[in-house]
């Protein structure tokens, strides 16, 4: 067999002019799944042409971590596609938006202004403990009235008004009708974008009608509305002295640019002009909304289907918390089932299974394969997360694999795990994500039980892939625990 030493391009899937590999990518098994299996016959690093674009597919943790850490910088490139334009106004966004002085300057003002809800008189913790006290309450009457629900869009609300406050220093109470028609143009968004649909593949269809395009004009404009009036109350309520939410942070960031304009430096310039300011609240508005309301239904789909992961928890909550008081975020350390558990649900259903595309800026390489500037790289998170060389039965969902061999440290006990993705484009809400998750779930196990009705099937575990994986809709018992009926909290 001939050696073949030096740079090699990376194996190739069959490929036509203009229709590229589509022909092999024909499947009934969603994309992540499907990119999973073709490491069978073209090796863990591939390449596949999505009409006239070179895509690289990585499946092994070590070139997902040269692409995201060792060459961040190089590989930090978004593409453009004619979906993602229509949600950002060409880009004009951090999750889309390419690398550039005007990405770097919006992900700072966020990350700082997301830090400075860490401490003050409406800090995050406050923030998200109340909205888990008007969650659980919604779920104590629908006990009373001996009623099962769909938790989807009770956890929705209580995430949306967290982000709310956060971006715009406002909530929304239960019926809204503002709040359903947000229900509505997200879900339509999270099913029509940057799914490397057919639009995206050829953006001449566009001239054609589309259904999917449609609805996401839709779904965008609709958004758009509810963005500008923020916006317009924002502008008019402003002031130097008082920031209240993300949106007066990024306000104060234009205003001062502005006042400099002495310098060549305008707020167009930075990238602060009124559609970048629209598009980057737009961003952490729709990825907190749907990423971490997403991570809870999960994970309420696994506590079900293993109550006695649900037991567990419930017991060192009642030992380390126990029932006289509600969790609190320095109850953190000292429940590390929970902790493994909500590990091993962003493990088994990552919420990006492919996080997004990523681009080369400039030829570089992957391992020992040579890769062209401009080329994608798909990073497949299901891949590194069900590699059965890192994770013994990875199908199977066990909190335990996350924890020492006490059964009392926390471990992360295989390199192959990037939920947040890494690097330069490593996600922006994960402290926000993790306080969340921890507060919701905490409260609502310390108070309920979680079953399906009696008689109604377990809800499925297969996902509903698009920008997030969603699992499906179904009805939930949320039954108050006896532990409870005695004590203050309920
Ligand atoms: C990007 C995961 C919650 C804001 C990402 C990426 C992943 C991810 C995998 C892509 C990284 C890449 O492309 O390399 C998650 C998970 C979450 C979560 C699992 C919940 C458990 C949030 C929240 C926010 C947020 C709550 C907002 C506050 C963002 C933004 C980006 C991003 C703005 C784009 C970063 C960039 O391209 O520079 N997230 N995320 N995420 N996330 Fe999150
Ligand atoms: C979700 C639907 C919203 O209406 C718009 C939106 C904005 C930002 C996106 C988010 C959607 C989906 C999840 C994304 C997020 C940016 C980062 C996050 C893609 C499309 C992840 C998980 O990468």
């Amino acid at each position: 067999k001939l050696k073949r030493s030096g740079p090699q391009e990376p194996p190739r899937l069959p490929a036509l002019p203009l229709i590229g590999s589509l022909l092999s990518l024909r499947s009934p098994h969603p994309p992540h799944v499907l990119f999973k299996e073709l490491q069978g016959k073209y090796g863990q690093t591939y390449s596949l042409m999505m009409g006239s674009h070179c895509v690289i597919v990585v499946n092994q943790h070590a070139h997902a971590k040269e692409v995201l850490l060792k060459k961040g910088k190089i590989f930090a490139g978004r593409p453009r596609t004619v979906t993602t334009d229509v949600l950002t106004r060409d880009g004009k966004d951090i999750a889309f938006g390419d690398y550039s002085a005007t990405w770097r300057f919006h992900r700072k003002i966020v990350h700082g202004a997301l830090c400075m809800f860490g401490e003050g008189s409406a800090s995050i913790e406050k923030i998200i403990c109340a909205e888990a006290q008007s969650l659980c309450s919604v779920l104590s009457e629908a006990a009373a009235a001996e009623l099962s629900l769909d938790l989807s869009p009770e956890l929705t609300r209580a995430v949306t008004n967290v982000i709310c406050s956060l971006c715009f220093n406002s909530s929304y109470r239960k019926g809204d009708p503002e709040f359903e028609a947000m229900l509505r143009y997200s879900q339509g968004i999270v099913d029509t974008v940057a799914k490397d649909s057919l639009v995206d593949i050829f953006p001449w269809l566009q001239m054609f009608p589309n259904a999917d395009l449609r609805l996401l004009k839709e779904c965008v404009s609709i958004r758009d509305k509810l963005l500008q009036k923020q916006y317009e109350e924002h502008k008019a309520d402003y002031s130097d002295h008082v920031q209240r939410d993300l949106l007066d942070a990024l306000l104060r960031a234009k205003r001062s640019a502005e006042n400099n304009n002495t310098a060549e430096i305008s707020a167009e310039s930075v990238g602060l002009s009124d559609d970048h300011l629209l598009m980057t609240v737009g961003d952490i508005f729709g990825a907190g909304v749907e990423t971490t309301s997403t991570v809870l239904k999960w994970a309420v789909t696994y506590l079900i289907h293993h109550p006695q992961v649900q037991r567990r928890i419930q017991e060192e909550l009642d030992s380390k918390v126990g029932v006289d008081r509600s969790p609190q975020l320095s109850d953190r350390g000292s429940l590390p089932y929970l902790e493994a558990t909500i590990r091993e649900v962003l493990r088994i259903r990552p919420v990006a299974p492919l996080l997004i595309p990523h681009v080369a800026l400039s030829d570089s390489s992957i391992g020992d394969f040579t890769v062209r500037k401009g080329s994608r790289v798909i990073i497949n998170l299901w891949s590194l997360h069900h590699d059965e060389k890192e994770w013994k039965n990875p199908e199977h969902f066990d909190p335990g694999r996350f924890l020492d061999s006490d059964g009392t440290g926390l471990i992360i006990p295989s390199s192959s795990y990037l939920p947040f993705g890494a690097g330069v484009r490593v996600c922006l809400g994960e402290a926000l994500a993790k306080m969340e998750l921890f507060l919701f779930l905490t409260w609502i196990l310390q108070r309920f039980t979680l079953s399906v009705p009696p008689g109604h099937p377990m809800p499925s575990l297969e996902g509903k892939f698009g920008v997030v994986l969603q699992p499906a809709k179904y009805k939930v018992n949320a039954e108050p625990r006896p532990e409870q009926w005695l004590s203050v909290v309920t």
